[in-house]
């Protein structure tokens, strides 16, 4: 009888275990980011330096083209408001947040809007 009682708490602690391990890969996440005023390659890799200086950041994926970054990140360390700060903070809108406008003006003009430039 008593050894049925320790299998059955070994198969307990055997579950709490995949758990915990289950909970730490769903902690990474996806999310894409609206970069309405990129302009070139040069602003992409600004604004992935920027992105990579948070810790937790798994994967940035920046589409110059389409306008956007799709960034995984490990939200147990990490959120979108923080990701979206280091793009401001850098010069560049990120979805509805606004460019830091010092940081703004400190790019290449290249790097401007064209009505800027
Ligand atoms: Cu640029």
């Amino acid at each position: 009888m008593k050894s049925i009682n320790i299998f059955k708490l070994f198969i307990a602690v055997m579950v709490i275990f995949s758990f915990i391990a289950g909970k730490s890969f769903a902690g990474d996440k996806t999310a894409e980011i609206s970069l309405p005023t990129i302009q070139c390659g040069m602003c992409e890799r600004t604004i992935e330096k920027a992105i990579n200086k948070i810790d937790g950041i798994v994967d940035i994926n920046i589409d110059v083209e389409n306008k956007k970054a799709t960034v995984t990140y490990d939200d147990t360390k990490t959120d979108l408001t923080a990701i979206e700060k280091a793009i401001t903070s850098a010069g560049y809108d990120a979805n509805d947040t606004k460019a830091n406008a010092e940081a703004y003006k400190k790019l290449n003009n290249c790097c401007k809007l064209p009505k800027d430039r």
